[in-house]
């Protein structure tokens, strides 16, 4: 029996998937790019050994990333993804009816191409007109704009190789000065249980740069640690509060997981303190 064993860059542990066949094996300019079979979980993506997506769960991560921020706003209208070139995370973000423009920026050109090819249920935004596909570094594409986007979101490869770039406090600085008064940010941060420090590390750097910051959780199978984080950071509104109510088709996300998500404040607390005691 054929396996994939994932290369996790941070995780103690190592998943082993079963392959039933592989669908395309290729290099791009920035990535080693997988796409194979497992009984289990569907189509698999994995980025440099890592994977990304399966047809079974991505939904968990997708509609985490994107529904919080995007209910937690009183009126999205104008949206920026940077990553995420399955296009999961867009798909999501067009559920939403008050948004008029989402630019969806991703540096592989292959990845959309993979996507569209093999994953068409996660890649159906991409032909919605409200989207406009750059090929590009995100970091470049945001240090442009000016004030007038409503919600951004980075949905990027873990925090090592050129997706570091996502996370320092002058891309953060740069997202902060194209984001409206009542702007949102959300990025992946990591699982807690497996890469704590690096939460936190995230958390103090958005802490640099953001009046409002807060952080949720939710649980991915497929990504080691499980318990995995999101960071978001808000020019002043509290990310905890839902601001709208208009009903969105959704597996995993509703109200009541909007407000349980987020990490009692005792335990946030110890996080910034780094004194969570696992
Ligand atoms: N982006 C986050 C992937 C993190 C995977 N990490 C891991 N398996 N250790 C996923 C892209 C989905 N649009």
């Amino acid at each position: 029996m054929l396996k994939f064993i994932e290369q996790d860059p941070y995780a103690p542990i190592n998943y082993s998937y079963e392959v039933t066949s592989v669908l395309y094996r290729g290099k791009s300019d920035f990535q080693e790019i997988l796409v194979f079979e497992n009984p289990f979980f569907g189509k698999v993506l994995a980025l440099d050994n890592v994977v990304q997506i399966t047809e079974r769960d991505e939904f968990f991560y997708h509609e985490m990333l994107v529904h919080v921020a995007m209910n937690a706003h009183p009126d999205p209208r104008t949206v920026i993804v940077i990553g995420g070139g399955d296009g999961g995370t867009v798909r999501e973000v067009l559920k939403h009816k008050s948004v008029e423009k989402v630019y969806f920026i991703e540096i592989d050109e292959e990845v959309i191409n993979v996507a569209r090819k093999f994953f068409p249920s996660v890649s159906s935004g991409m032909k919605d007109k409200r989207v406009e596909i750059k090929c590009m570094d995100g970091a470049e594409f945001v240090k442009a704009r000016n004030s007038d986007i409503d919600v951004v979101i980075v949905d990027s490869t873990d925090i090592v190789g050129f997706a570091r770039s996502l996370f320092t406090r002058k891309f953060f600085k740069s997202i902060k000065n194209c984001l409206t008064d009542n702007g949102m940010f959300v990025t992946l941060s990591e699982s807690l249980h497996f890469h704590k420090e690096i939460v936190t590390e995230v958390q103090e750097t958005m802490r640099a740069v953001f009046p409002v910051v807060d952080l949720y959780t939710a649980p991915i199978a497929t990504y080691g640690g499980n318990w995995w984080s999101f960071s978001v950071g808000s020019m002043q509104l509290d990310p905890r509060e839902i601001r709208r109510r208009k009903k969105i088709a959704t597996k995993y996300y509703c109200e009541e997981i909007h407000k349980t998500a987020f990490l009692p404040r005792e335990l946030y607390k110890k996080l910034l303190e780094r004194k969570l005691p696992w």
